[in-house]
């Protein structure tokens, strides 16, 4: 039997991460990082880039600000339905109950195996005892990495993972990179550039049969949503789709845009959600980031 393909979790991976949740655009010797790591850590998110700003990332770690992602149930093997089950604990070790919305659910939960593919974007119903459950059946065996997306109440967005294993035969894949994607009938085309450098944007545009699709409908507050993943430790991005408020009953398209900020240089893996009709698809890609210290060189 193979053995799954296993995320690493390095040092240089949860530096990288906390370079880019506090905004340290440029590369630093690892004794600033640290440094500021650990002024970052004291004051919270108290230099203003906190999650709400256009591109953080995180997605790493069990615990994260006092909550914590607790055991995660799931089936073990391929073709077998069942739930996957987890709750959300608070520092005193009690099931968080009281959350607040954000993109119109209390908590989203993100699916992926760990070579990028299967990916699925959930939203689990909580009981009264704030245990979330969602239905899941694996296509395939390998190790998955599940991401729970969520605001405490009154607290501030956190976003905590861990890794369920599912037995069997693995075969990763390695996705390629590229700018276009076809996904039920709909063909989405990636325009704009993914760099370190400036908060860039990335444009993606959906047609049908060749034509332009302008009836995109409202999904979760927006004409999209996008999940942005690095290849390597699959950190999770957050990013925001441009333009204001989605007004009710309103369409657009066939093209929406999001603000996303590379932490560092190399391949990144994107989950476009979007919907139409009433369904909701999902196109992936695969895009290199540049080294924006490369293209806008400093004197
Ligand atoms: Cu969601």
């Amino acid at each position: 039997m193979n053995t799954p393909v296993r995320l690493g979790l390095y040092g240089a991976g949860l530096v990288a991460l906390f370079a880019a949740a506090f905004g340290i655009a440029s590369a630093v010797a690892p004794d600033d990082v640290a440094t500021r790591w650990a002024e970052s850590t004291a004051s919270g998110h108290a230099d203003g880039h906190g999650p709400d700003s256009d591109s953080d990332v995180t997605g790493l770690a069990l615990v994260d600000g006092g909550y914590l992602l607790d055991t995660v149930t799931a089936p073990r093997e391929p073709d077998t339905p069942g739930d996957l089950t987890f709750r959300i604990l608070d520092v005193h070790g009690s099931p968080v109950t009281d959350y607040d919305v954000e993109h119109e659910k209390e908590l989203h939960l993100i699916v992926v195996r760990s070579d990028g593919t299967h990916f699925r974007h959930l939203h689990p119903a909580r009981d009264d005892t704030g245990t979330w459950t969602v239905p899941v059946e694996w296509a395939a065996a390998g190790t998955y990495r599940v991401y729970t997306d969520f605001t405490p109440a009154g607290a501030t967005r956190t976003t905590l993972s861990r890794t369920v294993e599912v037995a069997g035969p693995v075969t990763p894949e390695a996705p390629a990179p590229t700018s276009v994607s076809t996904v039920d009938g709909y063909t989405v085309t990636l325009g704009g550039h993914l760099s370190t450098d400036t908060t860039g944007t990335l444009d993606f545009t959906v047609t049908h049969d060749g034509e332009p699709v302008t009836t995109l409908e409202p999904y979760l507050g927006a004409f999209g949503h996008l999940v942005a993943l690095r290849e390597g430790d699959l950190a999770y991005l957050h990013s925001h789709p441009h333009g204001g408020d989605v007004a009710v009953g309103g369409t657009s398209g066939p093209t929406v845009s999001f603000a996303v900020q590379a932490p560092t240089p190399g391949r990144y893996l994107l989950y476009l959600d979007f919907q139409v009709d009433g369904q909701v698809h999902t196109a992936a890609f695969a895009v290199d980031a540049t080294d924006g210290a490369d293209e806008h060189p400093h004197p």
